[in-house]
């Protein structure tokens, strides 16, 4: 069993993501089944979008950010995931403002899984969240192995190649998208969340 935890701030495009990617990967038949953990504050859950029914598994951790007040709750929940549903992948859906390096740390720390990261920027609102939140923005990328650029659509090219260029400063080592999470997910980005075997 593998592990994709996305981060990124609220509204970037986290659940949109997750819905492509995990409608692409069950057609993939390296994948194996899916669950995907939603851990939301007082966000839009998955759910009440288009996944129910759609053949995935869906839990919820709604009592807390699982980078810190419910670090303890994830791992036997993970654990338990495992033990009754065996899947291919756990993707989990981090809060907004959750440092997805602490949950990486945390899982494989505890149970020895290991996680893929990968963090959602958003291009629309680079600026000003990067400008008022700019630890929080840092400390979400400078882990990641993917990071995906989002909105690309509403934003001009100078405008997403500015953003992909800072992005880029930093965490050099991360594979850098751009993306719109409405759209199909291109075959280099999805192998490249997935990571090499
Ligand atoms: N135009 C556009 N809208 C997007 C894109 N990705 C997400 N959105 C919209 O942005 C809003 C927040 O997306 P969501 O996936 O819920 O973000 P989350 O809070 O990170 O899970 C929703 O209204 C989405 O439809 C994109 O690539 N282009
Ligand atoms: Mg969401």
């Amino acid at each position: 069993m593998k592990i994709l935890l996305t981060g990124g701030f609220l509204g970037s495009g986290k659940t949109s993501f997750i819905l492509q990617l995990a409608r692409r990967m069950k057609e993939d038949p390296r994948t194996g089944d899916i669950v995907i953990i939603e851990n939301e504050i007082g966000e839009v859950s998955v759910d009440d979008k288009t996944l129910s029914g759609a053949g995935y598994e869906v839990r919820t951790l709604f009592s807390g950010c699982v980078c810190c007040t419910l670090a303890g709750a994830l791992p036997p929940t993970v654990l338990k995931i495992q033990q009754e549903l065996d899947p291919g992948w756990i993707i989990m859906e981090a809060s907004g403002l959750a440092f997805p390096s602490s949950i990486r740390e945390n899982l494989e720390t505890v149970l020895g899984i290991p996680c893929r990261v990968c963090c959602i920027a958003d291009a629309q609102r680079w600026k000003r969240l990067h400008a008022a939140l700019e630890e929080l923005m840092r400390g979400q990328l400078e882990s990641a192995d993917a990071i995906l650029v989002n909105k690309a659509d509403l934003v001009d090219a100078d405008t997403l190649k500015g953003v992909l260029a800072e992005v880029r400063e930093i965490n050099d080592k991360a594979d850098v998208f751009p993306l719109c999470a409405n759209g199909t997910i291109p075959d280099e980005l999805f192998e490249a969340v997935l990571g090499k075997e």
